[in-house]
């Protein structure tokens, strides 16, 4: 008899395939009646497959009495709630490393695109704009200091590859990281102050709900850029929405909103704003590997192994 478990969203084809080949799968975000498919499956369902956007909350994770394992398809797990995983013994696994890589390009690439106006540019040339028109200079990235708030596996992957370019790093977060040679500050207001980029790598979660606050976005002041590769839940959102609006902030370059995928309209105009919808980790290749981790995970406990990549 195959291993029942719940899917409550999407994956890759690949990953799929795999998980209905050696699973029986109850797939949670196409039931009709979701209540009614939960209701008659889960005193039978030892795992969930879920991602970092759709997590489990109490209520699923509390409706599910054999449940053993949570395998996340993601390094964030934000929206799963640990301390309720934790109390029922359920062992949580994550995605980290392997999208590290894409996720600090993508942080690289919005900063770029952001303060170079690449979108705009972009925009210039297609609409014809060109034979008629100049288009307007931008701001130079190399000599600036970059401050990052988080300097995890992704804050260090992005510091790697934004000193080539000639940028000084600083960082915030917890604790200083030994044998780390970059300033470290333990307020991030101080090293907002003195910093030309604030890059937000760092978990989200309720340790760093609106970290990213007014006072921090006042002292980045009118000649600062913010970019958030993170969580939407880092920012206080009304507030950078206000400061790049009345031009107390230089740009923004966000993959991460609060409310995804709703973002403030305000923001769609702005050409201080270079916008995506969350795709740090979104290749092909990096998708597959974060499936394959999702797959192993499963495959190790079920054959009673240690999982790979534990959270809890
Ligand atoms: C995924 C992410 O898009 O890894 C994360 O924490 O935010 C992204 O890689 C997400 O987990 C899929 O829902």
């Amino acid at each position: 008899m195959a291993v029942e478990i719940v899917q409550t969203t999407p994956m890759p084809p690949a990953i799929q395939q795999a998980l209905d080949r050696d699973y029986t799968v109850h797939r949670l975000w196409e039931a009709k009646d979701r209540d009614a498919l939960l209701k008659e499956v889960a005193p039978r369902i030892r795992g969930m497959v879920t991602s970092g956007g759709v997590g489990a909350q109490p209520p699923l994770i509390e409706a599910l009495p054999k449940l053993e394992v949570i395998s996340s398809f993601g390094v964030g797990y934000d929206s799963i709630d640990i301390d309720c995983a934790k109390r029922r013994g359920v062992i949580v696994t994550n995605t980290p490393d392997v999208l590290t890589d894409d996720v600090a390009d993508t942080a690289m690439a919005l900063l770029l695109a952001m303060m170079r106006r690449i979108p705009q540019g972009d925009q210039f040339v297609r609409q014809g704009r060109w034979p008629k028109d100049k288009f307007p200079l931008t701001d130079k990235l190399g000599g600036k200091v970059m401050g990052v708030l988080g300097l995890g596996r992704i804050g260090q992957a992005i510091a790697r590859r934004a000193e080539p370019f000639n940028v000084e790093i600083r960082y915030f977060g917890p604790r200083k990281k030994a044998g780390i040679a970059w300033r470290y500050y333990d307020d991030l207001v101080a090293m907002a102050k003195d910093v030309d980029i604030l890059m937000i790598a760092c978990p989200g979660g309720k340790e760093t709900e609106k970290l990213v606050n007014a006072a921090v976005i006042d002292a980045l002041g009118p000649k600062g850029y913010v970019v958030n590769i993170a969580r939407g839940s880092v920012v206080e959102e009304p507030a950078l929405v206000t400061a790049l609006v009345t031009g107390k902030l230089a740009g923004a370059g966000l993959d991460v909103f609060a409310d995804e995928p709703n973002v403030p309209e305000a923001l769609w105009t702005l050409d201080s704003v270079t916008l995506a919808p969350h795709v740090g980790s979104a290749t092909h290749a990096t998708r597959q590997a974060m499936g394959d981790l999702v797959l192993k995970n499963l495959a190790a406990h079920f054959a009673g192994q240690p999982v790979l990549t534990r959270v809890v």
